[in-house]
């Protein structure tokens, strides 16, 4: 039987809110055009906050242009909130995973199939315990999965690096929470940027993932485009190929020098690397 097109999705961030870059002053309808010509086979969206852009309003323009809304980020949560799962206020982690659920509900409304679970994660905070952090995250990410579950959708754990995060750097770690919440609903998302920052091999890292690995993102050493910085993804396809990834490929690269470059190499590099399938 012919195996799908490998779907490669392009990661894009709502206007005005604060992932919104200067480098991309694009409406968003501009952008789903421009990467739809470009080739690409869906989208991802970082929303300004949980109904912005409106869910039905962002598949119909999508689907116009033959695109498919695959997921939504919920970073937003604590960048433009100040929510947290780890926050030490018992009420600031309730409402962050209200924003998620209803993270969940917007995805569900777009047809996406998975929300990731990154920044929301959130920064030590002074005075509460590292081991009071992670029984807070996983218990916040459990409610996360189970409401994913029942409506037939994906929560990806996202490993990010140090900068970014307080936790969860690593795959051992995302593994380590996985194991905690325990739930089929809830899966990993690796990102070669944060991987190459954390991990001691990108390659080892994916195959540690194995079957748990939902989604992947790409971008280089510097998280421009790939092929603009000094990866070798060479051992990437390979690991991919040994856990045989059935998932999507999605771009989360600066767009510079400007957006239709970025995007346009984003594309051109993976399909010359997979081809149109990685089997
Ligand atoms: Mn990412």
């Amino acid at each position: 039987m012919p195996q799908a097109r490998l779907p490669v999705s392009l990661y894009l961030t709502a206007p005005g809110s604060r992932f919104w870059t200067a480098s991309a002053p694009l409406t968003l309808e501009d952008a789903l055009a421009r990467a739809a010509s470009l080739g690409y086979d869906a989208v991802e969206i970082m929303p300004r906050d949980v109904d912005d852009p409106d869910p039905e309003a962002l598949r119909a323009a999508a689907e116009r242009r033959g695109l498919r809304v695959l997921g939504f980020a919920t970073g937003f949560i604590a960048l433009e909130h100040g929510l947290t799962f780890t926050h030490p206020d018992p009420d600031a982690r309730r409402q962050a995973v209200e924003m998620a659920g209803r993270c969940l509900e917007a995805a569900r409304r777009a047809g996406a199939s998975f929300v990731s679970v990154g920044l929301v994660r959130g920064k030590p905070h002074p005075g509460v315990l590292p081991g009071d952090a992670q029984a807070h995250l996983a218990a916040c990410v459990r409610e996360c999965g189970l409401r994913a579950g029942d409506m037939g959708l994906t929560i990806t754990l996202e490993p990010g690096n140090r900068y970014e995060t307080g936790f969860v750097h690593t795959v051992d770690e995302a593994l380590a929470l996985l194991e905690a919440v325990s739930l089929p609903s809830v899966l990993l998302q690796l990102d070669t940027f944060h991987m190459n920052i954390e991990e001691a091999s990108i390659a080892g890292a994916i195959r540690h993932a194995g079957p748990r690995l939902a989604h992947l993102h790409l971008a280089d050493s510097n998280r421009r485009a790939p092929g603009w910085g000094h990866l070798d993804f060479g051992p990437v396809v390979s690991a991919l190929r040994e856990v045989g990834y059935a998932g999507a490929i999605g771009l989360e690269i600066l767009f510079t020098p400007d957006f239709e470059a970025a995007a346009g190499q984003g594309i051109r590099f993976v399909r010359s690397l997979l081809g149109d399938r990685l089997a």
